[in-house]
């Protein structure tokens, strides 16, 4: 990646985040012989049969960091981290924060369509995927994929069959007992923590890849504030289900906050409660978060488990929507309490007090984790609502940077001239502080937590053969909250099928999620003043037809 194509932060800005205590200056890198420092024999992470102790892990790290920098990775590269819930991740991600290599939080069911265009725009120059996953083969997709793009790129795999040509993380990453000397040369190459250390994906990448890049100092600062604000501890066992690269089972607090706390992370590879709950009871699990979606399927799960759950205190639910119906049931069914998570990749995250009464719990999306996150909410014009009313959020703070990487036109429209982030969601704060969502203005489709962009989904299906115009809109869903719902206004002919699109969709390599699950079409689309397809009207209409 370019550095210079990084939002730095206003000098200004920094030195107050510094002052206020809340950068420390410590690259994340350096963490793991820190953890290791503290908890050196307690087991940091359990993946099925394996358990790694805080020092097996910093040993690993360090193998792994030296061996990238052996395959010419430097600081500033940046890797794609497409990984499912396996220790590897873990050791992957802190490899590369050692070093100032800057992992892309890809995500499992991403293909060659996202890997392409994120691995192109930052110029990735190595790949690391699981040889197989769910049936499919990463390995084959990572070498087509770092084949096609700008720079040469190496390819890392995770399993057993490791192809020629590609390297193994597994053998890369073990240690071998040279830890001192190892060390002492990686400690003198940390770089400096004002840099990128890693890069998250937006929610909702509108067709030009929004990446966000957080620094080591922004995201240490967001680790510890989470954990406080979640109570997190030696005693914190907490189970990782949600796809580790998203940044709610990342960092908030997630399996950063875990081990920054000296707690335990046990990571599983699927939402399933036939797996979820065997896991709770076996590794007395005390946390773990979910998307709504997920925790109504434990939800119906609990009722007849002879698993026990007892051990669970919290269970963090964010990233949708979550109704107070539902997150009423939450708690007696799986014996815990339910802590609400409005956060974002781009920073500003909120949690509702562990202690809150249920009618806090169940009822607003939480309050910021730092007394210095600034939150604005603004009407169409950008002026500010009166206290308690809905409008637009807009926030700024020490760990929301102030643009998305490499693409200012964009970041002319997702923030604001004095540096606050247009959050596109409706909000109205509570008398207290609490955010409540009520709804947003982007454009985007949240699928159990998972955003789609409509204008991406639009863009690649405008250019089917059959298609004159198409229109993406959330068909509300009682599973998983929305599906991708398409208006297509067909060329003269014999209109595409919903099959026909999904496999076009499919073979351009666009990720399952992003698929759309309903097809409508309309001769005639309805449009707004400047011609662009008139979405209100549209759910209005798929209203109408339900
Ligand atoms: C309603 N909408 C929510 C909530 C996020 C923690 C938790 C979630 C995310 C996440 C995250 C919501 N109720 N409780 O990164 O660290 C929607 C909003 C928001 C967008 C951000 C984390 N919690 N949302 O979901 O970057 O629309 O992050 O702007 O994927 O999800 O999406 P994302």
């Amino acid at each position: 990646m370019n550095p210079d194509l990084v939002v730095p932060w206003p000098a200004d800005a920094a030195e107050t985040h510094r002052r206020n205590g809340c950068w420390l200056g410590r690259p994340l890198g350096r963490l793991p012989w820190e953890w290791a420092g503290r908890w050196g024999d307690r087991v940091a992470i359990v993946d099925g049969e394996r358990r790694l102790t805080y020092r097996d892990l910093a040993a690993s790290v360090d193998r792994l960091a030296e061996n990238l920098l052996g395959l010419g990775l430097r600081r500033h590269d940046a890797v794609l981290v497409q990984l499912p819930n396996v220790a590897e991740f873990v050791v992957v991600t802190l490899a590369c924060l050692r070093v100032g290599v800057v992992p892309v939080m890809m995500l499992p069911p991403h293909r060659e369509y996202e890997l392409s265009s994120i691995g192109a725009h930052v110029d990735a120059r190595a790949v690391v995927v699981p040889d197989e996953w769910r049936g499919h083969d990463h390995q084959d997709l990572a070498v087509r994929v770092a084949e096609a793009l700008p720079s040469p790129a190496r390819v890392l795999v995770v399993g057993d069959e490791v192809r020629p040509g590609c390297h193994d993380v597994r053998h890369l990453a073990r240690p071998d007992g040279d830890e001192r000397r190892r060390r002492r040369a990686l400690d003198a190459q940390a770089p400096p923590s004002s840099d990128v250390a890693l890069f998250l994906l937006s929610g909702g990448t509108t067709g030009v890849p929004k990446v966000i890049g957080r620094t080591h100092d922004d995201y240490e600062y967001n680790i510890r504030r989470s954990a406080d604000a979640c109570g997190f501890g030696e005693g914190t066992v907490y189970l990782a289900v949600l796809p580790a690269g998203h940044n709610f089972p990342l960092a908030s607090p997630g399996i950063l906050g875990t081990l920054h706390s000296g707690g335990r992370v046990v990571l599983v590879p699927t939402p399933n409660p036939a797996v979820v709950f065997p896991a709770v009871e076996a590794e007395r699990v005390t946390v773990t978060s979910a998307v709504p979606a997920v925790a109504l399927r434990w939800v119906a799960a609990a009722e007849d488990t002879r698993h026990d759950l007892s051990s669970l205190r919290f269970v963090h639910v964010g990233g949708s929507v979550l109704s107070p119906s539902v997150a009423e049931r939450i708690g007696p069914a799986l014996g815990c309490r339910v802590q609400q998570v409005y956060g974002m990749a781009e920073g500003l995250i909120c949690y509702t007090p562990t202690d809150a009464p249920p009618e806090v719990a169940h009822t607003t999306q939480g309050r910021p984790i730092s007394p210095y996150d600034e939150l604005r909410v603004v009407d169409e014009r950008g002026h500010p609502v009166r206290p308690g009313e809905v409008g637009e959020l807009l926030t700024r703070g020490p760990y929301t940077p102030r643009g998305y990487y490499g693409v200012p036109e964009q970041n002319a429209v997702s923030f604001t001239s004095d540096g606050f982030y247009r959050t596109g969601d409706l909000v109205r704060l509570t008398a207290e502080g609490d955010v409540v969502v009520c709804g947003r203005v982007k454009d985007l489709i949240n699928r159990a937590g998972e955003k789609v962009s409509a204008g991406e989904i639009e863009t690649l299906v405008q250019e089917l053969p059959a298609v004159a115009e198409a229109a993406a809109i959330a068909a509300p869903d009682p599973e998983v909250g929305e599906r991708v719902c398409l208006f297509v206004r067909p060329h003269p002919g014999r209109p595409p099928s919903l099959d026909e699109i999904a496999a076009a969709l499919t073979a351009r390599g666009v990720a399952a999620f992003k698929i759309p699950e309903r097809l409508e079409i309309i001769r005639d689309m309805p449009h707004t003043p400047v011609g662009k397809p008139d979405k209100p009207a549209l759910r209005a209409l798929l209203a109408d037809l339900d």
